[in-house]
């Protein structure tokens, strides 16, 4: 059994929607536990920072605009295999390829609106939660 733990994000436009919970509910549901949680309105910089690896993208700055338009609650989800069962309870990038019963399915808006994001492997779950959180702020 791997416990592992990945960073979450619910985006602004869920937290705009006032879905945050509903969100949270699918999570906890798919036995991830929430071991840190916060509420943030993001800078242009620390956007950019996150997202850097999109950096050359085409669509990275209206990535970035959509990010620091409204408050994001920023989280550390742990238990099994915990960066794979956040990315299959979160569903397809583009809620149109989204598996039925998705968060992304039955919530996002289209591919940009996208409600939520998650580490994609180990490498990025670290480097994610230690760019957004203090160890003393996760408590397991
Ligand atoms: O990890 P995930 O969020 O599922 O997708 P990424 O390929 O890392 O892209 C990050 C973010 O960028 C995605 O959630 C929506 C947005 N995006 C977009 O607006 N247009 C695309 N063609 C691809 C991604
Ligand atoms: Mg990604």
């Amino acid at each position: 059994m791997t416990i592992e733990r990945t960073l979450s994000i619910i985006k602004p436009d869920a937290t705009e929607r006032n879905i945050t919970g509903l969100i949270v509910a699918r999570l906890e549901g798919a036995g991830l536990r929430v071991v840190a949680q916060k509420r943030v309105w993001w800078k242009k910089k620390q956007a950019e920072e996150f997202y850097e690896m999109h950096k050359k993208r085409d669509f990275f700055d209206e990535l970035v605009q959509f990010m620091i338009s409204g408050p994001i609650v920023v989280q550390v989800l742990e238990g099994e295999d915990a960066i794979k069962r956040n990315r299959l309870v979160m569903g397809a990038t583009n809620p149109v390829d989204a598996d039925p019963g998705t968060i992304r399915k039955d919530f996002a808006v289209n591919l940009q609106r996208n409600s939520v994001h998650g580490s994609d492997s180990p490498e990025s779950a670290k480097r994610e939660i230690d760019l957004l959180f203090k160890k003393s702020e996760i408590v397991g």
